[in-house]
């Protein structure tokens, strides 16, 4: 810990997000002591988070907290918390694949893994869901390098790339069918590194092109995205998730423009302004198997590259491309990996200091 009340904390934008970033050795070990100092470092509950870090939307209210691993294989454990904005709330259910872009420069500025040479290639263990990723991203004199030409979607100009790639671990359809009638309307239960439900939007009363802000204001559309998810939680394996971040629902329609399809995601409430990188994964490695809700309205780019099949992800603010594998067993159960560009930047490092308990 920095000072009497201060932490060491490092702000990072993350792919589309941003969050605070911490080495685990800062912030209390015990799960109460630590949800209780990163609300009120963040500023919750309160709409505005006024007095702390958040930016006042969950897309950047995030936190990640990284360690040294002792698994074999994997250099960081990467713990991801969602912190409520207007809810004192901490989520640890999901994790998140933005700010995972930030990981590996973080471990690199903190000194937990070495490197050399021009670039970087960290394994990471996300700890909330147990799967592992890869982080690929350029060095400079041993230090990450931000500037760059890669651009994403939703994020003004240009950065260093990095590269994330994840999964095959899991079952990809948590009950083992490639569509089920979830609240009287036919769905996709899909996880490959987040779990969602992909909803046809005629089915709650959307189209699939209304802009988030339209979606949010529709209590009735959200009204019926909640009723799916809420019974969707239980036959994914996630118990109640009234008080979770996830499964998040994603409406799915035919393309827009010129990508394999269209969507809107509920994250779970409110409605992303681009969607999430593993969000994009789950949606993307469903387009490829025949009889899901997002195949019979997607695109199919011509040819199967060695690589994985790159599939344009549209969101409200662009696209997202996810390159997925995806192949059953012998025993039909089906598993996919996905690879993305993301881009991160190191907005400042220094020491937070927590709003005092009220
Ligand atoms: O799906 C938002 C984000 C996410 C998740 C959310 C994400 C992902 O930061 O990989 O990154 O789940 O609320 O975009």
């Amino acid at each position: 810990m920095a000072g009497a009340d201060g932490v060491r904390c490092m702000l990072l934008r993350g792919g589309t997000s941003k969050g605070a970033y911490f080495v685990a050795g800062d912030v209390p070990a015990e799960a109460d002591a630590r949800d209780d100092l990163l609300l009120r470092i963040m500023g919750s509950p309160d709409a505005r988070q006024i007095d702390g870090l958040g930016g006042a939307h969950p897309l950047t209210s995030k936190v990640a907290i990284v360690s040294r691993s002792s698994e074999p294989d994997v250099d960081v454990d990467y713990l991801f918390l969602q912190i409520g904005v207007d809810e004192p709330t901490v989520g640890t259910t999901q994790t998140c694949g933005n700010l995972l872009a930030g990981v590996g420069p973080f471990a690199v500025e903190r000194g937990l893994v070495d490197v050399d040479g021009d670039h970087a290639v960290i394994r990471i263990r996300l700890v909330n869901t147990g799967d592992v990723a890869t982080a690929t991203f350029p060095l400079e004199g041993g230090m990450p390098r931000y500037d760059g030409e890669a651009s994403i979607d939703g994020v003004p100009g240009t950065a260093a790339p990095i590269e994330l790639e994840s999964g095959g671990i899991r079952p990809l359809f948590p009950t083992g069918k490639v569509s089920d009638v979830v609240a009287g309307r036919t769905v996709t239960l899909v996880d490959n590194g987040m779990p969602v439900v992909l909803v046809r939007p005629e089915d709650v009363g959307a189209t699939g092109a209304e802009t988030p802000d339209l979606l949010e204001a529709d209590t009735d559309v959200r009204g019926a995205v909640e009723e799916v998810r809420l019974a969707a939680g239980p036959l994914m394996g996630l118990g109640d998730v009234a008080d979770q971040t996830v499964p998040k629902v994603i409406l799915v329609s035919p393309p827009a423009a010129q990508g394999a399809v269209s969507t809107r995601a509920f994250i779970p409430h409110r409605v992303h302004s681009s969607i999430g990188v593993l969000m994009a994964a789950s949606v993307a490695a469903g387009i490829c198997v025949p009889g899901t809700v997002a195949a019979d309205v997607a695109r199919m780019p011509a040819g199967e590259p060695a690589d994985g099949l790159a599939l344009d992800v549209e969101h409200p603010s662009g696209i997202l491309t996810s390159r997925v594998r995806v192949a059953a067993d012998d025993q039909g159960v089906w598993r996919a990996t996905s690879a993305s560009l993301r881009t991160a930047r190191k907005i400042f490092d220094g020491t937070v200091f927590p709003r005092p308990r009220r």
